[in-house]
């Protein structure tokens, strides 16, 4: 193992040496199938995980069970304490799983270190909420009634989380589900296991037990936790495609479900915009991340006035990346996380060459030479396309490409562009410069963008914790981390109340013996 890595790994007492448990339910085990751990700047094997066997699964999920049983008992405000207490334990290695993160994500150090304070503020934010899930009382329409809605612990939340942030969602659906008095079981990316165990071990420090537990493993692991009657909630992020079957197990059994699927997020420009503020938060949207946040810039629309300037200080912006060790402060452009990503990366590019589009910037993988160290890794050069065709109804603008490719069109009134926006199946993002106040009345109003997510001079990705994170349509219409988000993750109880001598039907419907 490299020293680079070991000093990674050594500072969150992960063993560089001995097995690495992937299964955490108040003990840590492991006896299922093997995974390696690669990293995707060097290629190295950063560990083998020992995952979950399917006993141990459904061990897990009994013990997850009954550790609701306990849980759903503790105060809230005690929950929220438990939720402080592991916000300082994360905390504390804040820097030390940022770099985790870029050392088995791939990510550069500062969004690493960013995802960590995602998960921290969500923590502050549980905490908070601990004290204020409040129900209501409802006005009876009966004398000396009186209705209440209360908000009760769910049950079990199985967590499903994806490769390319694989921490700060756990923390999302674990600072809600806690707070929310549930037991959760964590399922993370079958490439990402090492950061879900070096959370998993800091929040069990503070926590003993199954109340947070982890099972790593593949898509069978994760099948068989939709498949069971004991997971109430499922929160799963990924694909459309795999959301499509997530979401229809989960519903023929009755579960509930919150889905965070695809995006293919775009972002308007239009002429009075300050592209002084556009170029670089549009350039970190399509770059960060190379290109892999469900959030991130995919399409750009311009309009025809400021096009070609606009284009012209992009491409120079692009010009000067250098990719790099994610690790090293300096750097902008990691690489990509997996292989999988890459042949994705260049189908996609192959398509947009085989339809004439033009390309301004990238369009294939680095070269070893070009890349740190001497090894290729997973690095792809960000890419810039103009497609040929407009038409918001061609493959190539309805799919989300997880990868640093931004292909761009012209347009020539809001209007149109406001309709290219929300021309594709996906609805996760979406984002509006302009300095005119009436662009951004329209846009955020009943005819602008039906994306969950509507900025107006803020960029595609990198939104905070508060509001409600999701998206409409096939991004799956579901809600975490702030806003409502947490409503789901509780089971409603409507309790009329009746406090009188008198037991009088609703709607004044006579019954009487
Ligand atoms: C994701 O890509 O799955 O808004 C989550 C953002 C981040 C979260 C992205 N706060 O880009």
């Amino acid at each position: 193992l490299s020293t680079r890595a070991t000093n990674v790994l050594s500072a969150l007492d992960i063993s560089t040496t001995g097995p690495v448990y992937g299964v955490y339910d108040g003990e840590w085990k492991g006896s299922g199938d093997v995974v390696s751990s690669l990293c995707p700047t060097t290629g190295e094997v950063l560990a083998r995980v020992q995952t979950a066997s399917p006993e141990e699964l459904h061990t897990a999920l009994s013990k997850t069970r009954e550790a609701f049983t306990f849980f759903r008992n503790v105060p809230a405000p005690r929950r929220g304490e438990i939720l402080r207490q592991i916000r300082e334990a994360l905390g504390a290695k804040r820097t030390e799983l940022g770099a985790l993160v870029s050392l088995e994500m791939g990510k550069i150090k500062t969004e690493g270190i960013g995802e960590v304070q995602e998960f921290l503020d969500i923590c502050d934010y549980g905490v908070g909420l601990s004290r204020m899930m409040n129900g209501r009382v409802v006005a009876s329409e009966r004398p000396g009634h009186s209705i209440l809605e209360v908000p009760n612990p769910l049950g079990v939340v199985g967590v499903l989380s994806a490769f390319n942030f694989p921490v700060a969602v756990y923390g999302w659906n674990l600072a809600l589900s806690l707070a929310a008095g549930n037991a959760t079981l964590w399922k993370p990316s079958p490439t990402t296991p090492l950061c879900s165990i070096a959370v998993t071990t800091i929040i069990a420090r503070v926590f003993r037990g199954a109340v947070a537990g982890l099972v790593t493993g593949d898509k069978d692991i994760g099948a068989a936790i939709t498949e069971s009657r004991d997971v109430d909630l499922v929160s799963f992020t990924g694909s459309e495609h795999v959301g499509r079957i997530v979401g229809r197990t989960v519903q023929s059994r009755f579960g509930k479900v919150i889905l965070e699927l695809g995006g293919n997020n775009a972002a308007i420009v239009m002429p009075d915009a300050d592209l002084g503020m556009a170029i670089p938060s549009i350039f970190f949207g399509a770059i960060g991340t190379a290109g892999q946040r469900c959030t991130s810039t995919r399409r750009l629309y311009l309009h025809r006035k400021i096009a070609d300037d606009f284009l012209d200080r992009l491409q120079k912006a692009y010009a000067a990346l250098k990719p790099g060790d994610p690790l090293d402060d300096a750097t902008l452009l990691g690489p990509m996380h997996s292989t999988a990503g890459v042949d994705v990366f260049e189908k996609a590019v192959r398509n947009l060459q085989d339809t004439d589009a033009r390309i301004l910037a990238g369009g294939a993988r680095y070269s070893a030479a070009d890349t740190p160290g001497g090894q290729q890794g997973n690095f792809v050069q960000p890419t810039i396309a103009i497609p040929k065709s407009i038409d918001p109804s061609d493959t190539l603008w309805q799919t989300e490409c997880f990868a640093p490719i931004l292909n761009c069109a012209v347009f020539d009134d809001l209007e149109e562009a406001i309709q290219w926006n929300n021309a594709v199946p996906q609805g996760l993002s979406s984002s509006l410069w302009t300095r005119d106040v009436r662009n951004v009345g329209m846009w955020i109003g009943p005819n602008g963008s039906d994306a969950g997510i509507v900025n107006v001079n803020v960029g595609t990705s990198g939104a905070e914790i508060g509001a409600a994170f999701g998206g409409n349509k096939s991004t799956g219409w579901g809600r975490e981390s702030g806003g409502d988000a947490w409503k789901q993750y509780v089971r409603w109880s409507a309790c009329t109340i009746n406090f009188s001598d008198a037991a009088p039907l609703a709607q004044g419907v006579n019954f009487s013996i």
